[in-house]
């Protein structure tokens, strides 16, 4: 199946600047690799960034255009027949890529790997920090504000689940109850397993649902092994775990129909230990995707 590769090269959901440069280092880094027919790189210029940690709002009306633009691009592709890997920036940006995804594919899941469950609002967010708030815009719970592009249906929150959170605000824990979604913790994990875990999330987000888009934040992985993202989580899950995760994805490629990679911050590396594990992911499920349906294996 052919890949496009959308570059989203935006920090204006995040106060700490770095998220920004993720998508054009990967891409370097997987020039060569990447022999795909398709790819764009949306970068975020001449922009003046709001950090002020009292905005409760901060670049609602940047994000609002970077995300249109995001959001046309990909969908024009995925009506194409293509298989879109959208590539972080910080997590704002998904609800570009998830919604061009349930554009087309009509009734999908979502399965969100996070240590974040990204289900603010803009009346509970305590930091004003827009990358917290996707996951509600997406399953169509307030945040009106991030998808005015959009015209078709939000993802149904009974269809959308969280793996691997450990960090959730108060009123961010009202607004999971009151909308219905699943959230898996860290803590699930270590007591079911990964596998399990993982299993039973696709078995929610796929179950009478047209496909399932996975949103995949390297901040999910322990700060440990992966420090090169903007809002680190201790206790995070192992790389064997998050590998792990992969495998599973692409056990269940039938299912998958659109894939994103977010919050690679390499100004907040080190010695490249993030970004090597970001590219070992992407450059798995890019080969998964363009081999799937074909016969003969491609050897890279
Ligand atoms: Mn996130």
């Amino acid at each position: 199946m052919k890949t496009f590769i959308a570059g989203a090269g935006s920090d204006l959901g995040v106060h700490i600047d770095g998220a920004h440069l993720g998508p054009i280092q990967l891409l370097n880094d997987l020039k060569g690799f990447y022999t795909g027919e398709s790819f764009t790189l949306v970068q975020n210029e001449n922009i003046i960034k709001s950090r002020n940690l009292s905005d409760r709002r901060k670049n609602e009306y940047e994000i609002d255009k970077f995300n249109t633009e995001l959001y046309k691009k990909i969908l024009e592709k995925v009506q194409d027949g293509y298989f879109p890997i959208t590539i972080g920036g910080d997590h704002s940006i998904a609800v570009a890529s998830a919604l061009a995804s349930a554009k087309v594919h009509g009734n999908i899941g979502i399965i969100w790997f996070d240590a974040h469950t990204d289900y603010n609002t803009f009346d509970t967010t305590v930091s004003g920090n827009i990358h917290g708030l996707p996951l509600a815009a997406i399953t169509g719970y307030q945040n009106q504000e991030l998808r005015y592009f959009y015209d078709g249906k939000t993802i149904q929150p009974s269809k959308a689940v969280v793996v691997g959170a450990r960090s959730i605000d108060d009123w961010e824990k009202d607004n999971i109850r009151y909308s219905g979604i699943t959230v898996f913790t860290t803590e699930d994990i270590k007591q079911k397993g990964i596998e399990q875990v993982v299993e039973e999330a696709f078995k929610i987000a796929g179950e009478k649902t047209s496909g399932i888009h996975i949103s995949y934040d390297l901040d999910l992985i322990d700060p440990e092994i992966a420090p090169g993202v903007s809002i680190p989580e201790f206790d995070g899950i192992s790389e064997e775990e998050a590998m792990k995760i992969n495998e599973l994805i692409m056990k269940h490629l039938n299912q998958v129909v659109s894939y994103d990679l977010v919050e690679f911050n390499p100004l907040r590396d080190v010695n490249r230990k993030t970004e090597q594990i970001a590219v070992n992911l992407l450059a798995q499920i890019i080969r998964a995707v363009e081999n799937k349906g074909k016969i003969t294996e491609r050897k890279y």
